[in-house]
């Protein structure tokens, strides 16, 4: 854990359930706990967002929004420059079969080209439905919009870091500033590295393994998320590497062995990329 990044949440989701006399619950409805299939969690949340009522009667209503809604779309603008509700599926930087042996080209294409597009089309759905939302000054369809725009703004986002954290012949282990940081602050790679992979196999369900960076303490991190939280609202980390272990992201060529795909994500990293983003979180 970073920071007190989830006793602020605590007090903050507290604060909201007392001001907008909506119940804790029912702001976390429809986390998603466990997910196993990824169609079907897709489909559920699509017919959330449709299920929400904005009330268009015209009266204010007491209450405040919930600042994660604000926090989700700000990190996919610092990730893709993306403005809310304008969003797109980013080309890779290499083609589907580059990844081959580790990671098939059928398993690449389905997962950029299906996959993260659903993403992109319910966010884009919860987007309109929250800017309606706002026209009415429906604090209540605003707030029940969180775990939609969590989910899907979450699932566009950590996918677009996930592409960009791979490539072509890996280069294997880390070099520059990230492997001085990883020596620093565990141990070592090969420490860092089973520290990654026993997490990112033992994520229930699923969701995703994280290498972040803590601005606070100013040092590295493994971390895990359900489902598809984003990384830096869950544990104030910002995220340098990530890892999904959804089903959907190995099953058609390691069934069942997440381990195994695991180790293979280790020979497609693009150190480069994990780099870059290093540089970057160590200057915000
Ligand atoms: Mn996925």
């Amino acid at each position: 854990m970073c920071d007190i990044k989830d006793l602020y949440i605590a007090t903050l989701e507290k604060k909201l359930a007392e001001l907008s006399g909506i119940e804790v619950n029912q702001i976390k409805k429809n986390q998603l706990a466990n997910a196993a299939d990824e169609a079907r969690a897709i489909q559920e949340m699509a017919d959330y967002v449709a299920g929400i009522v904005v009330e268009t009667k015209g009266k204010a209503q007491v209450g405040v929004v919930d600042p994660q809604i604000g926090a989700v779309y700000q990190y996919i603008e610092n990730e893709l420059g993306e403005e809310r509700g304008q969003h797109s599926l980013p080309p890779l930087g290499y083609v589907y079969g580059a990844l081959e042996p580790h990671i098939s080209s059928l398993i690449m294409e389905i997962h950029h080209t299906k996959h993260h597009q659903a993403y992109i089309n319910n966010l884009i759905a919860a987007s309109k439905k929250l800017e309606e939302a706002e026209a009415a000054n429906d604090i209540t369809s605003i707030n029940a919009l969180l775990p939609a725009i969590q989910f899907n703004g979450g699932g566009h986002l950590n996918h677009t870091i996930f592409w960009t954290n791979m490539g072509p012949g890996g280069t294997g282990k880390p070099s520059g500033a990230i492997a001085a940081a990883i020596d620093r602050d565990f141990g070592s790679f090969d420490t860092f590295k089973e520290k990654f992979s026993t997490a990112s196999v033992g994520v229930k369900g699923s969701g995703w393994g994280w290498l972040g960076y803590c601005p606070k303490g100013k040092k590295l991190a493994v971390a895990t998320c359900q489902n598809q939280d984003p990384l830096q609202l869950t544990h104030g980390l910002i995220p340098l590497l990530g890892l999904d272990v959804w089903e959907h992201a190995y099953y058609l060529q390691y069934k069942n062995l997440r381990a195994d795909y695991v180790k293979a994500f280790f020979n497609v990293i693009n150190w480069d990329n994990v780099n870059a983003r290093f540089e970057k979180a160590q200057s915000q």
